[in-house]
C-alpha cells in the first residue's frame, strides 16, 4: 500500500506485520521498537496522520489496542484519515483454551471494538475471515474518514512472542551432595 503509513503494536500481530508487510518508504512503518511497549498506537497513528496528512493504517492486537483505545475519539475529533485495524484473538498473544475460564488478564472475549468508533461518528467493521477482512480493509481506506475494524479470530491463534522465557535467568541445579 504506497503512500500509507503503517503502526504496529501486540506481540504476534507486531511480530507477524513485521516480517510480512513491505514498506514502500523511509520511515511509513512505525512500531514499538524492540521492547514492544503495549499503548503506542494510537498515538503514533495520530502523529503520523496530524504530520503527513496522509492516511495511517493501525494494526493493533486487541490487548495493545485496550491500552490507547480511547484515543479514537480524538482520531474521529480531528477526522484524521486513520484506518485501526484489530486483530482480535481475546488473548496476550493468544486466547483462552475453549471451555475454561476467563483469563483475568486477557481482553474480553467476543468484543466489539467497532462500536468504539461509531460512538464518535466513525466506521465500525466486524470481520470473521479473510474475504470480510479484505473488503472491509479496502472499503475503509477509500472512504476518507476513521474507520475501525474489528478481525475476530481463533483464540488458539497465537504463541508467545519472541521465545522471551529462554532468555530468563535459570536457578541453578540444587547442591544435594
Ligand atoms: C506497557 C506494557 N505493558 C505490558 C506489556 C506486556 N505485554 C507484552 S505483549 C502484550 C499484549 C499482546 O497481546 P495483543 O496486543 O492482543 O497481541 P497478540 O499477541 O495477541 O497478537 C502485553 C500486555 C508490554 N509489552 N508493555
Amino acid at each position: 500500500m504506497p503512500d500509507v503509513y503503517v503502526v504496529n503494536n501486540g506481540a504476534n500481530t507486531l511480530d507477524v506485520a513485521r516480517n510480512i508487510i513491505d514498506m514502500y518508504g523511509l520511515r511509513m512503518r512505525l512500531d514499538s521498537g524492540t521492547w514492544g511497549v503495549m499503548g503506542i498506537s494510537m498515538g503514533y497513528t495520530i502523529g503520523a496522520a496530524a504530520v503527513s496528512g496522509k492516511r495511517v493504517l493501525a494494526i493493533v492486537g486487541d490487548s495493545a489496542f485496550c491500552f490507547c483505545g480511547m484515543e479514537i475519539e480524538a482520531i474521529c475529533r480531528y477526522q484524521l484519515l486513520v484506518v485501526a485495524l484489530i486483530f482480535d484473538n481475546s488473548g496476550i498473544y493468544r486466547g483462552d483454551e475453549i471451555g475454561s475460564a476467563p483469563s483475568p488478564t486477557g481482553p474480553i472475549r467476543n468484543a466489539r471494538y467497532g462500536r468504539i468508533i461509531e460512538a464518535f461518528g466513525g466506521a465500525g467493521y466486524h470481520v470473521t475471515d479473510t474475504p470480510s477482512l479484505t473488503k472491509a480493509l479496502i472499503d475503509a481506506l477509500a472512504a476518507g474518514k476513521p474507520a475501525l475494524i474489528n478481525c475476530l479470530m481463533d483464540p488458539m491463534a497465537g504463541a508467545e512472542s519472541g521465545h522471551l522465557r529462554n532468555l530468563n535467568p535459570k536457578s541453578p541445579p540444587s547442591n544435594t551432595a
